[in-house]
């Protein structure tokens, strides 16, 4: 009897050792301590033995069950530990890996150049007013003294989208509105998309412009020049010069239009400029009488400048680039470099 009590136990320890895990453990535990288990049978057989054997071998069967019960356990909290070690080691991050590069995203040149136009004229004391892109046909063309027949209004210029509507071919159309709804003094600017029915390397269907105003008593030519030179130095250096061409708009008497010297060469001529040194940037004028008094104001008492730039023409300008199709391409190599 007592051999067979070794034996289970010797037995059991080594099962107990082997287990791989809780469930395998919960397998031994049955077979040897369960109710039909191997040592529970044992038990019961004692009935057999001389009545003062019996104690021993209960204590003895008692013993082997505690040291069986806590073997069990032991394996069972080292199988548990062993589980959590791997657990961590998959889990463990390596802290002297460099960390991946973070993609960062850029503001794109077009408003990059609006963003520095609109600082300088705000440092100006000009407002930033915007307007509907799809505007009236009077406010884009008649309040701007565009006669009905003017080549600007062939449908191969302008997008309409009625007899009367279109979409705006400039901004001018926010000044006149602004007009309208507020007497002189007006220093504003107004930048947003405009359409024109026009594609080359050059020309966009859509692109982005800024249109200037600023009305009072007694302002010159002389404002204007000033105005746009100070705009130059700062957009694109305090060595830029300035050139006023005579020209025509129907919007403007007189008007003009405005070169800087070259942004590349800085007048000494070069492939950019086709050697004139100049590149053209934008148009400009006194406001046509008649545009002031189409909104009310009284041209005896009150004069104004105006100019419009496209904003691609000045990024093209400002940072070497010959094709305006490339800031509509979204080539992440192109938007990369400014
Ligand atoms: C240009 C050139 C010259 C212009 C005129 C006006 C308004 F509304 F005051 F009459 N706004 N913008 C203007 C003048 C625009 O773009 C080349």
């Amino acid at each position: 009897m007592k051999d067979a009590i070794a034996e289970i136990r010797s037995r059991a320890v080594a099962d107990i050792a082997g287990a791989g895990d809780a469930q395998e453990l919960n397998t031994i535990r049955v077979r040897f301590l369960g109710k039909k288990g191997e040592l529970t049978s044992l038990l019961r057989g004692m009935g057999k033995l001389p009545a003062e054997e019996r104690p021993k071998v209960g204590k003895m069967v008692n013993e082997v069950r505690d040291a069986l019960e806590n073997a069990l356990e032991d394996r069972e909290s080292e199988l548990q530990s062993q589980k959590q070690e791997e657990q961590l080691k998959q889990e463990a991050l390596d802290i002297s890996l460099p960390g991946r590069p973070y993609q960062r995203g850029r503001v794109h040149p077009v408003m990059q150049a609006l963003e520095d136009i609109k600082m300088i004229f705000v440092s100006m004391g000009y407002q930033i007013v915007e307007g509907p892109e799809v505007e009236l046909d009077y406010y884009n063309f008649e309040a701007l003294n565009v006669p009905p027949d003017h080549p600007a209004r062939d449908m191969q210029d302008t997008f309409y989208l009625s007899d009367s509507l279109l979409l705006r071919s400039q901004t001018s159309p926010v000044q006149v509105r602004t007009m309208e709804q507020q007497d002189p003094p007006v220093r504003i600017i107004a930048p947003g998309k405009v359409y024109r029915s026009d594609a080359d390397v050059t020309h966009s269907p859509m692109f982005h412009q800024v249109e200037g105003l600023l009305v009072d008593k007694g302002i010159t030519l002389a404002h204007l020049k000033g105005t746009l030179q100070v705009f130059a130095e700062r957009m694109f250096g305090p060595e830029t010069k300035t050139r006023f061409r005579p020209s025509y708009f129907p919007f403007t008497e007189p008007s003009a239009e405005v070169d800087v010297s070259c942004t590349m060469c800085h007048g000494s001529g070069c492939r950019v400029c086709s050697n004139t040194g100049w590149l053209e940037l934008l148009g400009s004028g006194m406001v046509d009488a008649r545009v002031l008094a189409k909104v009310g104001y009284a041209p005896e008492t009150y004069s104004g400048f105006a100019f419009g730039m496209g904003i691609e023409r000045a990024a093209m300008l400002k940072y070497g680039i010959n094709d305006i199709r490339l800031f509509y391409d979204n080539d992440i190599r192109f938007l990369e470099q400014f």
